[in-house]
């Protein structure tokens, strides 16, 4: 995608009634604050800013809400909006970066990517960067937080069927979605997790394999399978004490030098195409460190090196 592609565009989506806490809607403004697109233009990239999506209070939206589904209404005009302009942005050519916003916001972005590649004949790979699996329907859910069912949405579990208001689904296989980092998952949640075979990465994995092996595993899937991969970052990966700036903290999370040395190594397999970054609460935030560290770890995913390698060392050989 990159040897094409030296284009990113930015897209805000200030949601935040997909979570229990209020003020993720404050993390485009953070994340810009921290200076994204300047360090994106200094790796190279033309940056194409679309601000923040906004949406219509418009009573067109009919179905009836789920009972298990908090603010059904509002989210899913973020879906149906974040859907269609997201469609439209990669139909640039651009690499979009959808910044969040809590984990609903997926629900749209994903599902455009998902239909944007599939059009050209590719499979559509997600990583699910998170501590949660964000794996529950309004069947299993127990705190009825639309976060909490963006990846079971986007495998097509049905119960949130109408989401979309019109848009075209776009549903991933669940083989094609790998949940990394993983610590929290509820009963049923996980039940429907095993039942879908969907790989999980989670912490003990982490740390019996360690972030390289597990990311160069993934790699050589989405390859095999002439994918191409979207990376879904929800910042409480990370350990709290690395990113205090999260509603949902979980400990035991994503060291600052694993989550680097993951970005690096998706950077160099060249097959990014798509980027969300979720859940960012610039409220709960400690003298904007938790945005610093998102807008960095980007950095890294998008070229950022410490010393230049021009021999990327998840190639064959490399390293000898
Ligand atoms: N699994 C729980 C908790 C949760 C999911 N995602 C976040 N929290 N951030 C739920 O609400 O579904
Ligand atoms: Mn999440
Ligand atoms: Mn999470």
């Amino acid at each position: 995608i990159w040897d094409r592609t030296r284009r990113i565009a930015l897209l805000g989506a200030p949601i935040d009634m997909g979570a229990s806490q209020r003020g993720t809607l404050m993390g485009p403004a953070a994340l810009r604050t921290a200076g994204l697109a300047t360090l994106l233009d200094s790796l190279g990239f033309d940056v194409d800013e679309y601000g923040d999506l906004s949406v219509a209070e418009i009573a067109d939206l009919t179905d009836t809400p789920p009972d298990k589904a908090n603010h059904y209404r509002e989210i899913q005009r973020w879906t149906r909006a974040l859907s269609s302009r997201g469609y439209e942005i990669a139909r640039t050519g651009a690499i979009p970066i959808f910044l969040g916003g809590d984990h609903s916001l997926s629900m749209g972005s994903v599902n455009a990517m998902a239909r944007h590649w599939q059009e050209r004949g590719r499979k559509l790979f997600v990583l699910w960067l998170d501590a949660h699996a964000d794996y529950n329907t309004p069947e299993t859910t127990i705190t009825a937080n639309m976060h909490g069912m963006s990846a079971a949405f986007l495998c097509g579990e049905p119960g949130l069927d109408g989401l979309l208001g019109g848009e075209p689904r776009a549903s991933i296989d669940p083989g094609q979605l790998e949940l990394f980092g993983t610590r929290s998952i509820d009963k049923l949640e996980k039940d429907l997790v095993q039942a879908r075979r969907i790989r999980v990465a989670d912490m003990r994995q982490m740390d019996e394999f360690g972030v390289g092996v597990l990311i160069r595993r993934l790699i050589e899937r989405v390859k095999e399978n002439d994918g191409v991969l979207h990376v879904s970052f929800d910042v409480d990966f990370l350990d709290p004490c690395v990113a205090p700036g999260v509603g949902t903290t979980v400990p035991g999370g994503a060291t600052y030098r694993e989550a680097h040395l993951i970005m690096e190594l998706l950077h160099d397999s060249g097959l990014v195409g798509s980027v969300d970054i979720v859940e960012l609460n610039p409220f709960l935030d400690e003298r904007g460190r938790t945005a610093r560290t998102a807008v960095e770890l980007i950095g890294s995913l998008f070229g950022q090196q410490i010393v230049d390698r021009p021999t990327p060392s998840n190639a064959i050989g490399a390293g000898e």
